[in-house]
């Protein structure tokens, strides 16, 4: 399964996607059958930096696709998953028929027997239309490929304005619960079941000195609606155009569910503000560039100026905050429990993901005055 994978990984120093416990030509073999990609020796190897899913490129004769093996641990109902996901991509398809969408869309692709999934003994695996021509980064170089991520995902929660956020599956219920996630994080502590809280004493003391941020949150979750949300903005689930460096979809739709905008905000500001990468050890680059946050604020703005209300637009900062905060005490709490839920690809890679992000909510915290004043000009 998933968590022995993941220590043969880090056993052997070599990254967890390349690993797929069934021989990698007969997975590659089933899935071009079932897919129907009429090839005699079809190619996979893995793309893309994702923590949580396997995803690899097929490449048949005439076609390629994207395909991945759904880490069942973190998604235990993959069907949910599926369903929720086509039908935020058939909401978006009437959307783009009706030029009120202008991305990419990233499709599911049946089977020839029309199903989604498909079991093969190493796991849950499905097929998603390849977007060529594309390219996704871990870290954004420029804010004004800052503000064209930032405005596809404001015109991909646009365009969702208006789809039924109930009819959503609650695939990884709490999601973005802080209360839930610091509950999570003692009990793990509690525990200790790896011996590690000596190694993280200073970050354990300074994420417990921050859980009134949680009180924060639920006041001001009671005054915003609640909104269809995608809940993972990182910058590596869009794609950018190979030509033109302009936005070309969004991608992940995996965490899709009713949420708050504040999150989908406060995770772009965590993924595109530093310059330096999430697990980077250099901690004295790990900040917030302001003109960085500009651009993610006119980006995702934009789209959404007759929809956003007030307390929403105020509630931004909040999220700014919050999710550094929260992402870092995931990956804490997962450096306790041994390295259960994101993969790793060296010895305390989570540990060392926790001080990175903990280093940028505390440039959030610094220059929250001068963040709050860009926010108010728009
Ligand atoms: P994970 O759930 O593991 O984060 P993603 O769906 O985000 O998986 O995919 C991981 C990476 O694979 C992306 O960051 C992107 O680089 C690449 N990728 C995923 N889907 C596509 C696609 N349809 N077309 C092109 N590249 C893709
Ligand atoms: C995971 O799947 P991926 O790599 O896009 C995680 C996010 C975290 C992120 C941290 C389902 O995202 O919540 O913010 O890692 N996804 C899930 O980089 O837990
Ligand atoms: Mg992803």
């Amino acid at each position: 399964n998933n968590v022995n994978n993941k220590s043969a990984a880090v056993q052997n120093c070599t990254p967890l996607v390349n690993e797929v416990s069934m021989e990698k030509s007969a997975v590659a073999a089933q899935l071009s059958q079932q897919f129907g990609l009429e090839s005699v020796q079809p190619v996979m190897n893995p793309i893309g930096n994702g923590h949580i899913n396997t995803t690899m490129l097929l490449k048949g004769d005439k076609r390629a696709v994207v395909v991945q093996k759904l880490n069942t641990d973190v998604f235990p109902n993959p069907e949910h998953l599926v369903e929720n996901a086509r039908a935020i991509e058939q909401h978006l398809t009437e959307k783009a028929n009706n030029g009120e969408y202008r991305l990419n869309i990233i499709k599911h692709l049946p089977t020839l027997e029309n199903n989604y999934l498909v079991n093969l003994n190493d796991g849950v695996w499905r097929a998603l239309e390849f977007i060529g021509g594309s390219y996704s980064e871990d870290i954004v170089d420029s804010a004004d490929k800052a503000q064209a991520a930032a405005n596809a995902f404001g015109l991909f929660a646009k365009a969702l304005e208006d789809f039924e956020a109930r009819q959503l599956h609650h695939v990884i219920p709490d999601f973005h619960n802080l209360a839930k996630r610091i509950d999570t994080f003692e009990q793990t502590l509690a525990k200790d079941s790896h011996g590690r809280a000596a190694k993280c004493a200073a970050e354990i003391v300074f994420c417990q000195s921050q859980f009134s941020l949680a009180d924060e949150l639920q006041t001001i979750l009671k005054s915003i609606p609640l909104r269809p949300c995608h809940n993972d903005t990182k910058i590596n689930n869009m794609l950018f155009c190979s030509k033109t460096n302009q936005s070309k979809a969004v991608i992940d739709m995996d965490t899709c569910m009713p949420g708050y905008w504040l999150f989908d905000f406060g995770d772009m500001v965590r993924t595109f503000c530093s310059p330096e990468a999430e697990d980077s050890l250099n901690l004295d680059n790990v900040i917030v560039r302001e003109e960085i946050f500009s651009a993610i604020v006119k980006g995702y703005v934009e789209p959404l100026a007759d929809t956003l209300t007030e307390q929403e637009k105020q509630s931004f900062l909040l999220g700014a905050k919050v999710m550094p905060f929260m992402i870092g005490l995931r990956f804490l709490t997962d450096y306790l429990d041994g390295d259960n839920y994101f993969a790793i690809h060296r010895a305390d890679h989570n540990l060392q993901r926790a001080r990175n992000q903990f280093k940028l909510y505390q440039d959030v915290l610094a220059k929250e005055p001068l963040l709050t004043r860009i926010l108010a000009k728009y």
